[in-house]
């Protein structure tokens, strides 16, 4: 039976014997290795403390990459007074209301502010329990509604998952990342993965699995991005992101000249991972460990045509084994 561990995180995670999950294994020194706050890391810091993201989701983060929780704290500490100019609060990276009104020196309880105006509109994947996706009986796991994130059970066979990565396995080549400056797709150290996209209906086997997707997802197959194979090894993770093209950064636009902005991803995992690996959605505290054949759904763009902020999230460094996964990419409009 394929089952998911699903959680959300009331505290943050502490882990005192701690590896560098970016360096592999360590070898038998008998010591403990530490990852460092490298150039990466002050890039990935700063860019999330200007973004907005709450000092506690930046932390969870870095705790979950392997760093103790006192050194995570103390560069995100660091990170958010240098960028934004003053000290960070418990809660969020900016001053919270209740201390604003409080002012300097008192002793009022820190409150999160509302970190978004986003509305939550109906997402168009059918409800119920079990959902008819073109050729398959889909299995729907977990709702949250924000953000709008779905875990489906058995949206590819095991034998579909172990054709799409027999396929995929001599075709990998290192994962790229938008650079928000220029758009160009660059190799960087956030996304330690490899990964093919086939395109869209390449054949009658790509073609079966982009039209359950379509029709799990509930948007047209003309609107999807080809499908892409993600490898990562152990110690392979991709960073906290976001899907979309954030609309304030000049090399968005060369993305969204085709097909638009995007709207909504699946991730299905196509084995098993043996330790890690996890989907994590850091400002919410929800992390999905999937099981072969499964999936995760996550919606981001409303029919107001708002971004959900709240759908911040990564692929978990893997601990053990290794982790297969394949992503679709809704856009709002003919993707071609
Ligand atoms: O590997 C994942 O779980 C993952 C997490 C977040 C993949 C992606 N994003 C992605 O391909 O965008
Ligand atoms: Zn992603």
């Amino acid at each position: 039976m394929m089952q998911y561990f699903v959680s959300r995180r009331a505290g943050r995670q502490e882990r005192l014997t701690v590896i560098d999950p970016r360096a592999g294994p360590p070898k038998s020194t008998g010591r403990i290795l530490m990852p460092v706050v490298d150039a990466a890391w002050e890039d990935w810091l700063a860019t999330n403390a200007k973004r907005g993201c709450t000092v506690d989701s930046m932390i969870d983060s870095m705790v979950g990459a392997g760093f103790d929780s006192l050194s995570a704290s103390a560069a995100v500490r660091r990170a958010v007074s240098a960028t934004l100019g003053h000290p960070a609060t418990a809660g969020g990276a900016t001053q919270t209301q209740a201390q604003a009104q409080a002012g300097p020196g008192s002793e009022a309880r820190l409150v999160k502010a509302a970190p978004t105006d986003y509305q939550y509109d109906a997402p168009p994947v059918a409800s119920g329990n079990l959902i008819r996706a073109y050729d398959r009986d889909v299995k729907v796991l977990m709702r949250s509604e924000r953000p709008q994130v779905i875990v489906f059970g058995d949206v590819l066979s095991p034998e579909e998952c172990a054709e799409l990565i027999e396929r995929s396995r001599h075709r990998l080549k290192r994962s790229t990342t938008v650079n928000p400056e220029t758009g160009q797709e660059d190799v960087i150290r956030n996304r330690t993965s490899e990964g093919i996209f086939f395109q869209r209906g390449e054949d009658a086997f790509i073609e079966r699995i982009d039209q359950r997707i379509a029709s799990l997802m509930n948007w047209p197959v003309e609107n999807g991005e080809g499908l892409q194979i993600l490898h990562y090894n152990t110690s392979g993770e991709y960073r906290p992101h976001f899907d979309y093209f954030p609309p304030d950064q000049p090399g968005s636009a060369v993305h969204t000249a085709r097909g638009g902005q995007r709207v909504a991803t699946l991730v299905v995992y196509l084995n098993d991972v043996e330790a890690g690996g996890e989907t994590i959605f850091p400002e919410v505290g929800l992390s999905v460990a999937g099981r072969q054949g499964g999936a995760v759904y996550f919606r981001y763009l409303n029919g107001l045509r708002q971004l959900d902020p709240l759908t911040l999230h990564g692929g978990a460094p893997v601990l053990a084994g290794d982790k297969w996964i394949m992503t679709k990419w809704m856009r709002e409009g003919p993707y071609s």
